[in-house]
C-alpha cells in the first residue's frame, strides 16, 4: 500500500490514463499557478526591500495548493498555514489580505464575508483541529460543506496531528487531510520526522481513507482531492492525502537552507517544476502558445501589482482602531489597555 504515488502528468507534460479535468479548466489552473508564482516571488522581493515582515515562499508547491482547492465548491472551507498563499487566494481569499496580513495589518487577519477562509496559522499543526471543527459543524448544521487542512511534512509530529485525525476518524467528520510533504520542515528532514514509510500510512491506523500522490503533478493532485471530497460530501468521512512535493526555497525568508542542505535536491526537483509540466502538456494538446502565455503573465501580474498598490495605500489604523478591530466586543482588559492608552498625552 502507498508504494508508488499516483501521477497523471510526467514532468515532461505526457498524460498517463485519462485527464480528470477538460483542456479549458486546466489552462484556469494553469494561470492561476502561475498568478501564484508572481504573487510568490514578488512578496520575496518585497520582503528585502523591507516592504513586508517576514515571508515564507511556496515556490514549487503550486499544483499542491490550486489542484487541491479546485476540487472543492465555493462553500467549503481552507483551512492552511503560513505557506499556503496559493490556496487561500483560490477560495477567495484576496492577495491585498494576504499582503495586508504579512505587514501586521490586521485588516489583513480577515476572509471577506462569505469567504470560506481561515487565517493562517502559524502555530504549526494548531490549524488541523479546525478543520475537524468546521467540518464536524457542517455535519451538524445538515449542510454538505467539507473542510480541506493544508500543512507539512512537520505538522505530522505534533500532538494536534493525532487529535485531530482521531476525532475525524472516529466522528467522520468531512475533513481532507492534504499533508504537503516538501522535505523540510525548517532544517529537519523528512526521514527524521517520522519512521512511517510514508505519511499516508498514518492513515491506516485511524481508520480514515489515504492517498499519496505525485504534488507537482496538478491533474494527480486533483484526482485525488476529488475523490476524497466526493467521499467526504456523501458521509464517508475523512482522508489523509500525502502530496510529494519540494519547498524550492528557504523555510522563510529568515532561513539561510545552505546551513543544512545541499542544492541537489533544488535542482533535481527544478526538473520536476509544477507549472512547466502543465505547460508541456497544454502545448502537446495544441492549448499553449507563446502569445498566450504573454498575455496570461501579465494580466497576473497586473493582478498582484494592484493588490499590492491597494494595500500600500490603505491609512494605517490608528492604535484605537486596532484595539476596536478584532473583538464584536472589546473584552475588558483590552478596554482597560484602550482606555490607559488613551489618557497618555
Ligand atoms: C507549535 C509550533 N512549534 C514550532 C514552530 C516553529 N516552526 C515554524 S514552521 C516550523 C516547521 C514546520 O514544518 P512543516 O510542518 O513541514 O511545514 P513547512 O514549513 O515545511 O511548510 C516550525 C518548527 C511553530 N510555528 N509552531
Amino acid at each position: 500500500m502507498f508504494d508508488t504515488p499516483l501521477q497523471r502528468l510526467t514532468p515532461n507534460g505526457d498524460l498517463l490514463g485519462e485527464s480528470p479535468l477538460p483542456l479549458e479548466e486546466i489552462r484556469r489552473l494553469y494561470q492561476a499557478m502561475l498568478s501564484a508564482r508572481v504573487y510568490d516571488r514578488k512578496c520575496s522581493v518585497m520582503q528585502r526591500q523591507g516592504r513586508l515582515a517576514t515571508y515564507a515562499q511556496f515556490e514549487g508547491q503550486e499544483a499542491s495548493q490550486i489542484g487541491a482547492v479546485a476540487a472543492l465548491r465555493k462553500q467549503d472551507w481552507v483551512v492552511g498555514t503560513y505557506r499556503d498563499a496559493g490556496a487561500m487566494w483560490f477560495h477567495g481569499y484576496p492577495w491585498v489580505n494576504l499582503i495586508l496580513g504579512r505587514t501586521g495589518d490586521e485588516r489583513g487577519g480577515r476572509a471577506p464575508d462569505g469567504v470560506n477562509v481561515t487565517p493562517p496559522s502559524i502555530t504549526v499543526g494548531g490549524h488541523m483541529i479546525h478543520a475537524v471543527g468546521t467540518a464536524w459543524a457542517s455535519r451538524i448544521k445538515g449542510d454538505d460543506s467539507v473542510s480541506l487542512t493544508l500543512f507539512g511534512d512537520g505538522a505530522t509530529s505534533e500532538g494536534d496531528f493525532h487529535e485531530a485525525m482521531n476525532f475525524a476518524g472516529v466522528y467522520k467528520t468531512p475533513t481532507i487531510f492534504m499533508c504537503q510533504n516538501n522535505g523540510w520542515a525548517i532544517s529537519m528532514p523528512r526521514d527524521r520526522q517520522t519512521a512511517s514509510k510514508t505519511i499516508a500510512h498514518k492513515s491506516i491506523a485511524y481508520g480514515v481513507a489515504g492517498a499519496l500522490v505525485d504534488g507537482n503533478d496538478l491533474l494527480a493532485v486533483y484526482e485525488v482531492c476529488k475523490q476524497a471530497v466526493d467521499r467526504a460530501r456523501a458521509g464517508e468521512g475523512a482522508t489523509l492525502i500525502e502530496a510529494l512535493t519540494y519547498r524550492m526555497g528557504p523555510h522563510t525568508t529568515t532561513d539561510d537552507p545552505s546551513r543544512y542542505r545541499t542544492n541537489e535536491g533544488v535542482e533535481e526537483w527544478a526538473q520536476k517544476d509544477p507549472i512547466e509540466r502543465v505547460r508541456r502538456y497544454l502545448e502537446s494538446e495544441g492549448a499553449w502558445d507563446p502569445a498566450w502565455q504573454a498575455e496570461v503573465e501579465s494580466e497576473e501580474s497586473d493582478r498582484v501589482e494592484t493588490a499590492v498598490s491597494e494595500a500600500e495605500a490603505l491609512t494605517p489604523w490608528t492604535a484605537d482602531e486596532i484595539f476596536e478591530g478584532m473583538f464584536a466586543e472589546i473584552p475588558p482588559h483590552l478596554a482597560y489597555q484602550q482606555s490607559l492608552l488613551r489618557r497618555r498625552p
